[in-house]
């Protein structure tokens, strides 16, 4: 494994520098084969003999799991069979995304999740939307951009943001993942990420600990970590499932696996944290201090509505004063004929 001696010093070096912010908290880190998918791939993808179950175009081979193929209308996923108890955790992803189309050419990405709910097909990048839990996704497609440039909009430099685009979402059962827009109203955080088409080895970090989530990527080829996002009081239950899924529309993309690394880290708490966290077990997934569901958005959509009934009511008003008009008119000329005669 030559990745894999970088990434624990790096992880080392994290580790120490976190100790040191974080009130000497010690960590270990155990790779959990059982929540693991490496090669060769052992079993996957027949009946009952893995921990991990294949699903829809998804298909193994000697290199990797491919969860798609470059072809359009695909959905593959792989889902772990064990729900998964541990409260500190570390996914190391390797994956791969690649094809034939060039920029903004290709679609539509992957999807790492942590969820309640496991193997079901649907359009959050081949999941189903309204999921309970945890997802991070590799948007290769800015839907959104191509929907504004269709309708001769422009993007402010503000808001513009370069695809791939990698970001999380926290959902609770009843969030929506607004895919038109690249699931920005509902976005714990993200960063953009170019993935496609590298000759060298890309990876995706994704650590929950102590309530802490952070997702880092390795995409340049220097096994080094880049900070993604870092959102501490995200509350995950526990005993969900960990799964990787992706989707192609009329524009597609290889959608590989390579390996999923699970790590189980051993973070020392205090008697007073232990007694805390015992006390209050979370069951429904939710971040701090963040609604899930931005009410900045609602405002968005009732504004939209008062123009409309702003340009409407205007209308009705200018055909009502022509009404009026033409009523005092006609008046007015039926008595200038009257004097006339
Ligand atoms: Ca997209």
């Amino acid at each position: 494994m030559p990745f894999k001696s970088p990434f624990t010093l790096v992880l080392v070096v994290l580790t120490a520098s976190r100790c040191f912010a974080d009130d000497d908290h010690e960590m270990e880190e155990f790779l959990k084969r059982e929540f693991s998918l490496t090669k060769p791939y052992q079993g996957v993808g027949s009946f009952g003999s893995s921990h991990w179950e294949l699903m829809g175009d998804a298909m193994v081979t000697t290199e990797q799991v491919r969860l798609t193929a470059d072809m359009q209308s695909r959905q593959g996923a792989v889902w772990s069979r064990i729900p998964c108890h541990l409260k500190d955790w570390e996914m190391q992803v390797h994956f791969k995304v690649h094809g034939q189309g060039k920029k903004n050419l290709n679609g539509d990405g992957l999807a790492i999740w942590y969820t309640k709910e496991r193997m079901q097909k649907g359009p959050v990048f081949g999941n189903m939307d309204n999921f309970t839990g945890l997802g991070v996704f590799v948007d290769t497609y800015p839907n959104e951009e191509k929907h504004l440039e269709a309708q001769k909009k422009r993007y402010t430099s503000r808001t513009q943001r370069i695809f791939p685009f990698i970001l999380a979402m926290v959902g609770n059962g009843s969030i929506s993942y607004d895919h038109e827009r690249d699931g920005r109203p509902t976005e714990l955080g993200g960063c953009n990420a170019m993935v496609r088409n590298l000759k060298h080895d890309t990876f995706l970090f994704i650590r929950y600990i102590r309530r802490r989530l952070t997702v880092m990527i390795d995409i340049d080829g220097q096994h080094e970590w880049r900070d993604c996002l870092d959102i501490p009081g995200v509350r995950l239950p526990r005993g969900y499932y960990f799964g990787a899924t992706a989707i192609t529309g009329d524009l597609s993309d290889n959608h590989d696996i390579v390996s999923l690394k699970l790590y189980q880290l051993t973070v020392l708490r205090s008697k007073k944290e232990e007694e805390e966290e015992e006390e209050e077990e979370i069951t429904i997934p939710s971040v701090d201090n963040m609604e899930l569901l931005r009410s900045g958005d609602g405002e968005e959509g009732m504004s939209s509505i008062a123009l409309f009934f702003t340009v409407l009511f205007s209308m009705l008003g200018c055909i009502f004063l022509l009404i009026i008009g033409l009523v005092v008119y006609s008046h007015w000329s039926e008595s200038r004929r009257k004097r006339f005669y």
